[in-house]
C-alpha cells in the first residue's frame, strides 16, 4: 500500500456547529481543509482498525470529490471496509439506516443540509456514532481539539474509484461496497407503516399527493416508494433528479422555499392535491401540507405523538416525547394527558440519542421542520410524510380536519419563528450578552398582560450521561404559557443568525383561526423591545418568517 503522510497546518475554524461543519465550498476547496477535518474526525475514534465505515452525501456539488478524498483516507487510516452509497448519494436517514442495519462503526455524511449548492454555495461534513445518530458534543469538542494541532494526515495513493456500479472493490487493504442508497431505507419503511393501507388510498383515485423533492436527495427514494410501492400517481414526486445545485433552488421546505408545492395545494377544483409535502437537501426534514393548510412542524410533532399508537410500527404507543427548547410547547400537552415524559433538550438531533437508546423516548421533533423516531438516530422527512399518509389512511380525514380536531382537543400554540440572517457576528454576540445581564431582572416583570414567570439561558444535564450543555438559548416564560425564546444559529455560514421564537397558547376553539402574525403582534413587539433588536442589528424587520 503506497500510504502517505501529507504535512498540514491547523485551521482556525473548524468547530462543528449544530450539525457538523458547514462552511461555503470556496471554504473546502481550500487546500487540505476537507483533510484536515477528516484525519481529525478519524483520529478522535479509537478501535476502528478493520472496521466499516458508511459513507453518502445529498449529491450536492464536491460530493464526489470529496467522497474520493474520504475513501484513500479511510483506507489510509486502517479501516476494513467502506458502504458507500452509489453515486455517492445517501440521504442523512438513510445513513442512519445503513450504520444501523450492518452494525456498522460509523458514518460520514456529506451535506449542508436546506443550505444552497453549487461552487457558490455550501459544503458540510459530519460523523455519526454506531447508533446511527450524530456525534454528542464531547466528541465533536474532541475533533475540534484535534483540528487545532493537527500537523499530517494520511492518504492512500491511488485511482478514484467507480462508485456509479454496485458491487465490491479493492482500495489497498480495504474493501469499497457501493451499495443501493435506497434499499435499506425503503425495508425499514415497510416495518413501520401499513403500506397496503396506504395503497388503497391511493388505488381509490380519490387522494391525490405532491411530494416536492426539490432536486435534492430524497427524489429517488420519495419515487421508489411513493410511486413505485405505494402506487401513487407518476408526477406524484416533483423536482426528482438530485442536481449539484439544486437546480439554482433553496432545499428547504418551507412556504418560502417549497414554492411549486405550496401553489399546487393552493389550486382549487376537483384535480387539486389533498396533500403535499417536501423534504431537504438531505432528507432529515419535512414540511406537510393539507389543502390550502399548513402544518407547523411543532403542531406535526404533537399530532404524531398523539396518533403514534396507531400505528403498526409502534404498538406499544407513545413511551416519552422530546422537543427541542425552542419547538413549541404543543407536544407538552399530548404527553401529559397520555401520562409520559416529555424532555426538552437543546436543538440539535444529537440532543436525542442517548434519550431514544435508553427507551426514555421513542419519538422527537423540533420546530426547524424535523421530526423522527426510533427506527433511525436522525431526523427522517420521508418517514414523517409516511407517518402522515398512514394517517390519513386510517382516519379517512383530511390534514385540515386532523389538526382541527387536535386544536380542538388540546388548544393551540400560535408559533412563529423571527430569523435575522447574516447578522455581524460581534453585533449578535453583543445582543446575547446584554440579554443574558439582563434575565435574572425580567422575572416578575410584567408587560400588559403578560407577565414573566421565569427567564433564564436554557442549561440541559443529559438524564443519561449526567453531560451538562450550556448557555443554549435565552427563555422568557410567561405565566398564561407564553415564550419568547431567543438563540444564535449553529448552522449558518455567513455572518450570525438570531432566531426568535415566539407561541402563545389558545385554549378557545372559536379562536383557533386567527392569523398567527396578528394574533402574536404583541409578543413580537416585545421581543424586539427587550432584546434591543433593531438598536443591536440595525434590522427593522426579520428576514424570514416561519
Ligand atoms: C440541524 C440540526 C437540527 C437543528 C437545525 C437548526 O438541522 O440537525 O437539530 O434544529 O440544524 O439549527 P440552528 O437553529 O442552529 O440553525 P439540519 O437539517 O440543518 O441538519
Amino acid at each position: 500500500m503506497n500510504i502517505k503522510e501529507i504535512n498540514t497546518k491547523p485551521f482556525d475554524d473548524q468547530r462543528p456547529g449544530t450539525s457538523g461543519l458547514r462552511k461555503q465550498v470556496t471554504v473546502f476547496q481550500q487546500p487540505h481543509y476537507l483533510e484536515n477535518f477528516v484525519q481529525s474526525i478519524f483520529d478522535c475514534l479509537e478501535e476502528k482498525t478493520g472496521r466499516t465505515l458508511v459513507l453518502g452525501g445529498d449529491g450536492r456539488y464536491y460530493n464526489r470529490t470529496a467522497i474520493q478524498t474520504i475513501l484513500k483516507m479511510a483506507a489510509a487510516n486502517g479501516f476494513g471496509k467502506v458502504l458507500v452509497g452509489a453515486g455517492g448519494l445517501l440521504s442523512t436517514p438513510a445513513v442512519s439506516a445503513v450504520i444501523r442495519h450492518h452494525e456498522a462503526f460509523g458514518g460520514i455524511i456529506l451535506s449542508a443540509s436546506h443550505n444552497p449548492g453549487g461552487p457558490d454555495g455550501d459544503f458540510g461534513i459530519k460523523y455519526n456514532i454506531s447508533n446511527g445518530g450524530p456525534a454528542p458534543e464531547k466528541l465533536t469538542e474532541a475533533i475540534y481539539a484535534r483540528t487545532c494541532e493537527l500537523s499530517h494526515y494520511r492518504v492512500l495513493q491511488a485511482d478514484d474509484l467507480e462508485l456509479d456500479q454496485l458491487g465490491e472493490q479493492s482500495l489497498g487493504n480495504m474493501t469499497v461496497e457501493v451499495i443501493d442508497p435506497v434499499k435499506d431505507y425503503a425495508e425499514l419503511m415497510t416495518h413501520l407503516f401499513d403500506f397496503g393501507r396506504i395503497k388503497a388510498l391511493f388505488d381509490s383515485g380519490l387522494f391525490q399527493m405532491v411530494f416536492d423533492a426539490m432536486h435534492a436527495i430524497t427524489g429517488p427514494y420519495a419515487k421508489e416508494i411513493l410511486e413505485n410501492q405505494l402506487g401513487a400517481a407518476a408526477g406524484t414526486v416533483i423536482n426528482g433528479e438530485p442536481l449539484e445545485d439544486f437546480g439554482g433552488g433553496h432545499p428547504d421546505p418551507n412556504l418560502a422555499h417549497a414554492t411549486e408545492l405550496v401553489e399546487r395545494l393552493n389550486q382549487s377544483g376537483p384535480h387539486a392535491p389533498n396533500f403535499g409535502a417536501a423534504s431537504d437537501g438531505d432528507g432529515d426534514r419535512n414540511m406537510v401540507l393539507g389543502r390550502r393548510f399548513f402544518v407547523t412542524p411543532s403542531d406535526s410533532l404533537a399530532i404524531l405523538a398523539a396518533n403514534v399508537h396507531r400505528l403498526p410500527g409502534y404498538p406499544q404507543g407513545l413511551a416519552g416525547v422530546a422537543r427541542s427548547m425552542p419547538t413549541s410547547m404543543a407536544v407538552d400537552r399530548v404527553a401529559e394527558r397520555l401520562g409520559v415524559d416529555c424532555y426538552e433538550t437543546p436543538t440539535g438531533w444529537k440532543f436525542f440519542g442517548n434519550l431514544l437508546d435508553n427507551r426514555k423516548i421513542n419519538l422527537c421533533g423540533e420546530e426547524s421542520f424535523g421530526t423522527g423516531s426510533d427506527h433511525v438516530r436522525e431526523k427522517d422527512g420521508l418517514w414523517a410524510v409516511l407517518f402522515w399518509l398512514n394517517l390519513i389512511a386510517m382516519r379517512q380525514q383530511s390534514v385540515e380536519d386532523i389538526v382541527r380536531e387536535h386544536w380542538c382537543l388540546y388548544g393551540r400554540n400560535y408559533y412563529t419563528r423571527h430569523d435575522y440572517e447574516a447578522v455581524e457576528q460581534d453585533s449578535a454576540d453583543s445582543l446575547m450578552k446584554n440579554l443574558r445581564a439582563k434575565i435574572t431582572e425580567l422575572a416578575g416583570q410584567s408587560f400588559g398582560e403578560y407577565e414573566v414567570q421565569l427567564a433564564d439561558d436554557f442549561q440541559y444535564t443529559d438524564p443519561v450521561d449526567k453531560s451538562v450543555s450550556e448557555q443554549q438559548g435565552i427563555r422568557i416564560l410567561f405565566t398564561n404559557g407564553a415564550r419568547i425564546v431567543y438563540r444564535l444559529s449553529g448552522t449558518g455560514t455567513q455572518g450570525a443568525t438570531l432566531r426568535v421564537y415566539i407561541e402563545r397558547f389558545e385554549p378557545e376553539a372559536s379562536l383557533h383561526d386567527l392569523d398567527t402574525q396578528a394574533t402574536l403582534a404583541q409578543l413580537i413587539k416585545m421581543a424586539d423591545e427587550i432584546a434591543g433588536i433593531k438598536q443591536f442589528t440595525g434590522r427593522d424587520a426579520p428576514t424570514v418568517i416561519t
